[in-house]
């Protein structure tokens, strides 16, 4: 029997290892869905700007939460807040629940 687990990059939050950026910095972040579910993934403490969603990049929305549908890569932009540990993690509670968030560390 597979247990119901729900991982980024592979790990729970249990294991997760960190996206580390410094404050300023800007970076982007691929949410590469490789489930038959869709996930909202939500960023804390930060606005990013959604810039490809598989057809090519465009000056997208700014929001903390962006929708990445089954089989799909979407791909935000962000500039690094203040140095803090930052929860990045689906808001589909049972998958939350499960393991699936990690953080942006900033320094
Ligand atoms: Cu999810």
């Amino acid at each position: 029997m597979q247990p119901y687990v729900w991982t980024i990059n592979g790990a729970t939050w249990a294991n997760h290892i960190p996206v580390t950026a410094k404050s300023g910095e800007r970076l982007e972040i691929i949410f590469h869905n490789m489930s038959m579910m869709g996930h909202p993934m939500h960023l804390h403490g930060h606005s990013f700007q959604v810039v490809d969603t598989g057809s090519g990049r465009f000056s997208g929305a700014l929001r903390d939460t962006v929708f990445v549908p089954p089989m799909a890569k979407v791909t935000v932009a962000l500039d690094a807040g203040e140095a803090a540990s930052w929860m990045l993690h689906c808001h589909h509670m049972p998958h939350l629940a499960s393991g699936m968030m990690t953080e942006l560390l900033v320094s």
